[in-house]
């Protein structure tokens, strides 16, 4: 198979983009209220919720889970509507998966 040929095969096969839903650490929300948001929109058992939570407050972020595209805004969307219901600044972004 010529170059140009293999080129075109490995880019008709490339892998559906995913996208990474990461919580930032801030100095507001209550870790109970993180812990929650883990358990109900990213469906974690307690203590997986409790280490990612530690996660974030020590390195500044952590994953909670990778997504397509429509289902990872959404979550975000979740996330931060959730948090503004209950007045704390807790936030949630989108990143890309590079595979
Ligand atoms: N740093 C917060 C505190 O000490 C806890 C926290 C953890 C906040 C994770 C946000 O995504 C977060 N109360």
């Amino acid at each position: 198979m010529s170059q140009a040929n293999l080129k075109t095969v490995k880019q008709k096969l490339k892998i559906p983009n995913r996208f990474d839903v990461i919580l930032l650490n801030d100095d507001y929300t209550s870790m109970e209220f993180v812990i929650d948001v883990l358990r109900k929109f990213f469906h974690k058992e307690f203590q997986a919720a409790e280490a990612i939570m530690l996660k974030i407050h020590l390195d500044g972020e952590a994953v909670c889970g990778s997504y397509s595209y429509d289902v990872a805004q959404t979550k975000v969307k979740q996330v931060i509507g959730y948090s503004r219901e209950n007045d704390q600044p807790l936030m949630a972004v989108l990143r890309e998966l590079s595979i």
